[in-house]
């Protein structure tokens, strides 16, 4: 009998709503996952990708994953990974760095063989690249065989990567896919009998993610394979979900908040209905003196303003800006752009790793036609039909195309990305959490995604 949990999407690094402490969670629940494999004294952990949040993971966060790796190390326990999207980089991953240091082992075409178990792996490979993939395994003796892989996989939710095509051509014929990228845990059987799991994340790292978080515990004993699922005890997030009557505000909400305990919780008020304006930052505030580690407001009503009688006409300014943007000339690759940052219902969490894939998809597709500046449309105004490379080169600011990315990488606008375009992953978040991404997973990074005026990225971080 060969027994591993099976984990993923861990986020270490992630400052989720800017929270030094939810930092820490994230790394807390690695560390549980760890000293449960110790505990139950399990064969391995196997790790389906998106150990980290960023693909520049900063020491503090570094350490910390040294730290877990070697309570594994000491106790014997092998720690057998992939590389999932959040962390991809071009040129090296983390996790051979920690290869080298003999603390993990990178799975790939090649078996690692733990127990009665042939374990391979599949990192996240954008979709532009797929069709080049040949799914070809070195053959094994073992008695099961287990892939490992990150993306979403058909015939999950929002999966937009064939599983039961990989299984197919694979010249391996394996009784599980391990699976990481779905923050939501799931399995289903594939129709010759493989079993397909998602173990979820182990903190939620978007406020959609309600549903308890755990990992698997996969075993395969005599021809068969049994994944159970275990929970994790994490930081507690409270939802109070309001809706509001006509004439109701913001007495109502607080009468609602009052009924939770959201000590040192993150607490998510969503309201929706009708009613009266209420202000975000006052029930933010009721719920910080009611001890909530972090608190957000989504209001999801559309409050139409009333002008009293009298009529105020303002121009639109959301037709300003479109045809501001027809007078730039951009690129179909900028206008992608465009769409995803300002007008698409990526959600604010999400914009980053949404802009991120498009572009690296667009990159890898070997077209560059994608970014030919469109012909500028003559607006017959001066400086108004100056491309924004002109204005560029005038050695005018850029033109906002990317903007902040706060300091920790969680940044503003920046969400992040679902994935190119599948609108949806499960790191989409349907929370227009405001700032910075309860949402999350997705979470993603402004400051990875942005080449910002301080230098920090640029844009060879994408080659
Ligand atoms: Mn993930």
């Amino acid at each position: 009998m060969t027994r591993v949990i099976h984990t993923g999407d861990t986020h270490l690094g992630y400052r989720q709503y800017h929270s030094p402490e939810r930092r820490r969670d994230f790394l807390e629940a690695f560390r549980r996952v760890a000293r449960d494999a110790v505990d139950d004294d399990v064969d391995a952990v196997v790790h389906a990708g998106d150990l980290f949040h960023d693909r520049r993971p900063e020491l503090p966060d570094l350490l910390g994953t040294l730290s877990v790796l070697r309570e594994l190390d000491e106790a014997g326990i092998p720690f057998l990974a992939i590389v999932g999207n959040h962390e991809t980089k071009r040129d090296a991953q983390w996790l051979d760095l920690f290869a080298s240091l003999d603390l993990a082992t990178r799975l790939g075409d090649e078996p690692v063989v733990v127990g009665d178990v042939a374990l391979y792996g599949l990192d996240y490979v954008p979709a532009s690249r797929r069709d080049d993939l040949d799914y070809a395994f070195d053959p094994h003796d073992a008695e099961f065989a287990a892939l490992v892989a990150h993306g979403l996989f058909e015939p999950f939710d929002l999966g937009e990567w064939d599983a039961e095509a990989i299984l197919e051509t694979a010249d391996v014929d394996f009784d599980a896919m391990l699976l990481g990228d779905n923050h939501k845990p799931g399995i289903k059987r594939a129709d010759d009998g493989t079993w397909l799991t998602y173990s979820g994340s182990t903190e939620r790292a978007s406020a959609d993610e309600r549903e308890e978080r755990g990992y698997n515990l996969v075993t395969f004993e005599d021809g068969e394979v049994t994944v159970a699922r275990r929970g994790l005890p994490t930081r507690e997030f409270v939802f109070v979900d309001v809706e509001l009557d006509e004439g109701e505000g913001h007495a109502r909400v607080h009468e609602r908040v009052a009924q939770y305990d959201v000590e040192d919780a993150v607490a998510i008020v969503t309201i929706e209905g009708e009613g009266e304006p209420v202000a975000p930052a006052d029930v933010e505030e009721l719920l910080r003196e009611a001890g909530a580690l972090v608190a957000r407001v989504n209001d999801r009503r559309e409050i139409e303003a009333e002008a009293g009688g009298v009529e105020v006409s303002f121009a639109d300014p959301d037709e300003a800006v479109r045809e501001r943007v027809r007078e730039m000339g951009l690129s179909p690759a900028a206008g992608t752009l465009d769409e995803v940052v300002r007008a698409s219902k990526v959600a604010d969490a999400n914009v980053a790793e949404t802009v991120e894939r498009r572009v690296t998809d667009l990159l890898e597709s070997g077209d560059d036609s994608a970014f030919d500046p469109a012909p500028r449309e003559p607006s017959g105004a001066d400086d108004r039909t100056r491309t924004a490379a002109d204005r560029m080169a005038d050695g005018e600011d850029g033109d906002g195309a990317v903007t902040d990315g706060e300091a920790d990488g969680t940044g503003g606008a920046a969400g992040g990305p679902g994935r190119g375009g599948t609108a949806g992953s499960d790191e989409e978040n349907t929370d227009p959490d405001t700032d910075e991404g309860s949402a999350a997973e997705s979470g993603t990074s402004g400051e990875r995604a942005a080449p910002n005026a301080d230098g920090q990225t640029s844009w060879s971080d994408y080659e």
